[in-house]
């Protein structure tokens, strides 16, 4: 097998954002999306709490960590198998989680969810994962589309700083989780430690004029949604399974309003959902819209369903869903669970801008 010259390394150095957490002012550019005051804006109906932990000079210098959801790989053109060689790093980082919050996330590649990596049927993959040296905790990764122990979990478990490798075949298309896999594994997924691996059938995946990336995760903190500071990872409520927030890449309301995802009216779109979980099933449904083709489970090896209005996808799993745009509109892509839109953070948006269709829909008093 050769190597493939086209595929980009997964091994991204994302850009250091600096902000002023809280500061209205502030925009930060993320990969040609715009993150603004309002993409932190918080429910209007949130608690509003204040923590007693003022935000401190260090937790203002926290990352942006959700990722950008239209920095994914191309769709596989190529009909031989290559091999790939792919880099992973685990790092602990202080990140942004709404206006005014910031949160201790655990993250593949600094960003959450970890960059999507995309194959094809037959290729092989030698992995590389390295733990950042100021981490402070083992982390492992467990690939959903490998076949052997633990997805790979106990070849790759590694200390602060230290490094391992593997290779797999990806023997089976689909798109699958992985996710980090030590012992404390639900908090490492919660605090934002899993992505996805598309593995596309040998045929490829129909046309599709533009594609999105989201992860959807909760968070247990001992503050209420809507505080702000440095906010504390709560293990009793993760026992309980009763998250304050529930979230898109780790950020509340990164991809809505001004900062809304963009598409036009006759394109047909593509969205690649991971559940992180580590505890919650989406049922995901995008509000003005419905899935025309949708593949429930990432399963692609499979006809597609059509007109599915919301998909269950439970977490660890993945949903690769299809939208037509006749209209223009805003989508609301949500969990239909929807205290979790209205009170804890989950949404975003893709604004469908052109030409009006009275036809199809038309407000008429
Ligand atoms: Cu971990």
């Amino acid at each position: 097998m050769k190597r493939d010259p086209h595929t980009p390394s997964v091994d991204i150095s994302r850009r250091c954002f600096l902000g002023q957490a809280g500061t209205g002012a502030l925009l930060l550019g993320l990969g040609g999306l715009t993150l603004s005051e309002h993409a932190f804006a918080t429910a209007p109906h949130s608690a509003g709490a204040t923590t007693d932990s003022p935000v401190s000079p260090a937790a203002q210098a926290a990352l942006v960590v959700a990722a950008d959801p239209t920095r994914l790989p191309s769709p596989i053109q190529r009909k031989h198998s290559v091999h790939h060689d792919i880099t992973l790093e685990a790092r602990e980082v202080r990140g942004h989680l709404a206006d005014g919050s910031v949160f201790d996330f655990m993250t593949w590649n600094g960003q959450v969810p970890g960059p999507m990596i995309r194959v094809r049927q037959g290729d092989t993959i030698t992995l590389t994962v390295r733990s950042a040296a100021s981490n402070t905790r083992p982390h492992s990764v467990d690939m959903h589309a490998v076949f052997g122990t633990g997805g790979g979990s106990s070849a790759t478990l590694m200390p602060p700083g230290g490094s391992r490798r593997e290779f797999f075949k990806c023997m089976y298309p689909g798109a699958f989780i992985y996710h980090c896999a030590v012992p404390n594994m639900d908090e490492h997924i919660s605090r934002g430690m899993f992505g996805m691996i598309v593995v596309e059938p040998e045929d490829g995946l129909p046309p599709v004029d533009r594609e999105f990336y989201l992860g959807q995760h909760e968070l247990y903190t001992k503050e209420p949604f809507g505080s702000t500071g440095l906010l504390q990872f709560d293990y009793s409520s993760m026992e309980h399974e009763d998250p304050n927030f529930v979230l898109f890449n780790g950020t509340v309301g990164a991809f809505t309003g001004a900062s809304a995802l963009k598409a036009k009216v006759g394109e047909t779109i593509r969205v690649f959902m991971v559940s992180g979980g580590p505890n919650l099933t989406s049922s995901f449904h995008p509000i003005g819209n419905v899935w025309k083709n949708c593949w429930p489970q990432g399963a692609l090896a499979n006809a597609p369903l059509h007109y599915v209005q919301t998909q269950s996808v439970p977490p660890g799993s993945c949903f690769v869903g299809e939208m037509e745009l006749p209209v223009p509109e805003t989508i609301k892509l949500v969990d239909h669970a929807l205290t979790r839109v209205a009170r804890k953070g989950l949404l975003a948006e893709i604004a469908v801008e052109g030409q009006a269709n009275p036809g199809a829909y038309r407000a008429i008093s």
